[in-house]
Parts: structure tokens; sequence; C-alpha cells
């Protein structure tokens, strides 16, 4: 069986929206473990050793690690899904592109806010990375306004893994109290992502 190593609130989510889809829609059974992250006795440590979510233990025992990996692999699952693109298509790299930018500039960027302390030990100076720190996600979040679309998704009317993962980021944005939160384009692609049917479960899972 497929096992899919997920923490609550993580970047994890994005992968987990895609398995409830897939699994509701589309007959796989991928199974979400959930797991707690930053702490000495998680079970993730057994599974990866970098002890970060997520991780996708495959039905053989070999695990794939990386947002960047995991979600085109569980895109390609069921290609009828319409999850990702068909091979050589301009759109699938437009999808990795999305995948890209996210997975480095994005997370990158939420990481001063929430841990200075990787960036200089000396809590003095954790102020001014963090201030530092939002000005360039907003910066970031200014730029991806501008290429949201009025209705649908990224790419029309089929939700791809780039908007699961996209739609965690954004989500996130009004949690760490940027204006950026109430921009047309990103509220209203928030609110539509909150109401898509495989984020709902995906959030109860996540809380339960
Ligand atoms: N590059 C990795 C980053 C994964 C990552 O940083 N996951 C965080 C949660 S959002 C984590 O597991 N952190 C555990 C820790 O910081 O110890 C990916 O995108 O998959």
């Amino acid at each position: 069986m497929t096992q899919l190593f997920i923490a609550p609130g993580a970047c994890s989510f994005a992968a987990h929206v895609i398995s409830h889809l897939l699994n509701a829609d589309h007959g796989t059974a991928i199974e979400v473990v959930k797991v707690p992250i930053r702490t000495p006795d998680s079970p993730l440590w057994a599974v990866n050793p970098l002890g970060r979510v997520p991780a996708l233990r495959l039905d053989d025992g070999q695990v794939l690690t990386e947002n960047g990996a995991i979600l085109p692999y569980l895109g390609d699952l069921v290609p009828q899904a319409g999850l990702s693109a068909p091979v050589g298509s301009l759109e699938r790299y437009r999808i990795q592109e999305w995948i890209g930018l996210l997975n480095s500039d994005v997370h990158n960027a939420f990481r001063p806010l929430g841990r200075p302390e990787f960036y200089n030990a000396d809590p003095a100076t954790h102020d001014g990375i963090r201030s530092r720190g939002r000005e360039r996600l907003a910066w970031l979040l200014d730029e991806i306004e501008k290429k949201l679309p009025q209705e649908g998704w990224l790419f029309g009317a089929r939700f791809t893994i780039a908007d699961a993962y996209l739609g965690y980021y954004l989500r996130n944005v009004s949690r760490v109290g940027l204006p950026q939160a109430q921009a047309p384009g990103i509220s209203a692609y928030v609110g539509r992502y909150n109401a898509h049917p495989a984020v709902q479960a995906a959030l109860a899972a996540e809380a339960g």
C-alpha cells in the first residue's frame, strides 16, 4: 500500500489534498499517515532521514521525498484525472514552473517570519530578519497576484497539482498577517480553494 506521511498544517497539505482527490474520485487507496514533526521520537525519522514531510512510501517500500517529486508523481498516477499534463506538452512545464517557484522562493520566503533563528542565532537580530522577510514575501505575493486567474484555476477549469500547492501557501498569507491576503486575486483564489471538496476533506482530516 502507498502511504503518504503528512503533518497537520505543514506543506505536505498539497499532497494530502491530491491524495484525497485521487482516492475519492479515481479509486486509488493512498493511506495518509499523520506524524509529528520537529520531535526526536517521531516515526517520520525512520521514513525520511531529514525528518521532513511530505514523504511517500511506495508499494515496494521505496520512499520518495520532496514536494517537487511527490506532487508530479501523484499527478501522473491517474493521467485521466487531469492533475498534471501530458508528457511533452508545454503545460506540463508550466505546472513544473509553478512547483519550482513555490518549492524554492515561496517556501523559503515564509521561513524568516517563523524561524529567524535559521539565519542568525542572536535573538537581537530576529525582528530585523522577520521584517526583511515580510518585505520579500510581500514582493513575491504581489507578483503572484498578477498571475492569478479571475475564476477557476491556474490552468483553466481543472484543478492541478500546482493549484493544490499554491493554495496551501496562499491560505497562509492571512496567518502571517500580510495585507496581500486581501488582494482581490489572492482572496478570491483562497475562497475557491477552501471550498474545494478535496481541500475540505484534507482540512477535516488534519484537524481531527
Ligand atoms: N524541500 C522540502 C521541504 C519540506 C519541509 O520543509 N517540510 C517541513 C514542513 S512544511 C518539515 O517537515 N519540517 C520539519 C522540520 O523543520 O524539522 C519539500 O518541499 O518537500
